[in-house]
């Protein structure tokens, strides 16, 4: 009998899915493989249920001869095993990243006279509706919060991105690209003081109030399901701190990120140029040890920043604060550094590491922007954070934009590099 495959990431089962096996059932035996959350993470969205769940939803659901385990996003290994005669997939496999998935299969069958069958993908009001149901579930804080927590055990290394405002949480939420054969997406958003303060034109000095930035998390929360690692600055006062906390857990944010300056906080990235204050370690562990105090849940993460490399104050100086943060019961220790050269991020991992396996550590590779990430992971980082980016690649294109319109008198000149109108209008899901 012939052997008919599919790979399956869904934690529903709708009359789409009961279409394309009814047609795999006329080929032959209807084998289904499931694809591990480790490995659906990285272009699909985060599973709602286990893994198990979902093996047995499979299982359970007619039609279906065999579940079996699909470990990678590409086919090689699964088909090298079963050899299907057959795999079937919806034709929305035709276009965009997950394209390169078909041509891997292609490549496959090839080989030895294997067929793609492309059934017509089913997208009506109802499995719109269930989609959406999915997605709002993603989005719950309780679901939200913990998925940080998750994807540290999942993901080689987290990626999160800069965002400030619902389109820029769009961007976070949506891209992934195929490049060399592999799909990628962002897994996390970072929701940065300097880029919250840029877009509504103020500096990054801790003027932007809470209640501002709780607003700027909301227009995120809103069209997006990825989890928030938001840029709390120094916390501020201990006794405000608290119930920064309490309100971010209750938003779904995942985990803040505090460093150790008092006073009036300027951006790291000035480094010794203007004047900065360290707190003392005793002032900071304190604050760090009263978030966790009144932390309601287990998912919440409170990170401990470390400006020492910034302030200039020695490595000895980073690694006394990481073990007292840790000791304060910090969830994870970000070091930054505003040198081009990695090397000191790289010593500050490679000895921190050497001391405390467990304990993620998050870096910012704004300036020393030539580590990839893999080399970061080698040196023990769990968490990267594209901090300013999409800020500061849309300010230039705006820019451009704005003065070329002021040069030529019309639109005309700048229109080619625009995003076309009938791509903005739908840019944004409609109910
Ligand atoms: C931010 O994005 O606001 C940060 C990171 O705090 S940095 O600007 O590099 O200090
Ligand atoms: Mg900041």
């Amino acid at each position: 009998m012939a052997k008919v495959y599919m790979c399956f990431t869904t934690d529903v089962i709708h009359e789409g899915h009961i279409n394309i096996i009814n047609e795999a059932g006329k080929y032959g035996e209807v084998i289904i493989g499931v694809l591990t959350d480790e490995a659906m993470v990285m272009f699909d969205r985060f599973p709602t249920i286990s893994f198990e769940e979902r093996v047995e939803l499979i299982r359970k659901t007619p039609g279906v001869d065999k579940v079996v385990t699909q470990y990678t996003v590409m086919y090689d290994d699964v088909i090298a095993e079963i050899r299907p005669d057959y795999v079937i997939h919806g034709d929305n496999w035709l276009s965009g990243p997950t394209r390169a998935i078909r041509d891997n299969v292609e490549k496959l069958l090839q080989q030895y006279g294997g067929q793609i069958i492309d059934v017509p993908y089913t997208y009506n009001e109802n499995v719109k509706h269930i989609d959406s149901k999915v997605k709002e579930k993603l989005a719950m804080p309780e679901f939200r919060r913990k998925r940080l927590r998750q994807l540290l055990k999942m993901r080689p290394v987290v990626k999160a991105i800069e965002v400030h405002s619902g389109l820029t949480g769009l961007i976070a939420e949506k891209t992934v690209v195929e490049h060399e054969g592999r799909l990628d997406q962002f897994d996390a958003m970072w929701i940065s003081s300097l880029c919250d303060s840029t877009a509504k034109g103020k500096p990054d000095i801790e003027l932007v109030d809470m209640t501002s930035r709780f607003r700027t998390i909301d227009d995120v929360t809103e069209v997006t399901t990825k989890p928030i690692i938001f840029d709390g600055d120094t916390g501020g006062l201990t006794e405000h701190f608290v119930y920064t906390v309490r309100s971010l857990e209750k938003m779904g944010v995942s985990a803040v990120i505090i460093e150790d300056k008092t006073g009036l906080k300027k951006n790291s990235l000035f480094g010794t140029e203007v004047e900065q204050t360290q707190d003392t370690i005793e002032n900071f562990t304190a604050k760090i040890a009263a978030g966790k105090k009144v932390q309601l849940t287990d998912d919440f993460m409170i990170i401990a920043r470390i400006e020492s490399l910034i302030l200039e104050q020695g490595m000895e100086d980073a690694l006394t604060r990481a073990r007292a943060y840790v000791k304060a019961g910090a969830d994870g220790i970000m070091i930054h550094s505003r040198k081009k050269d990695p090397a000191e991020i790289v010593e500050f991992c490679d000895k921190f590491r050497a001391e405390d396996q467990v304990t993620p550590i998050v870096v910012v590779p704004s300036s020393f922007n030539t580590i990839t990430e893999d080399e970061l992971a080698a040196h023990g980082v769990n968490i990267v954070i594209y901090a300013n980016q999409l800020t500061r690649s849309a300010f230039p294109a705006m820019e451009a934009t704005a003065m070329d319109i002021l040069r030529y008198h019309r639109a005309k000149e700048v229109d080619d590099r625009l995003m076309p109108i009938k791509d903005i209008i739908s840019l944004i899901d409609t109910l």
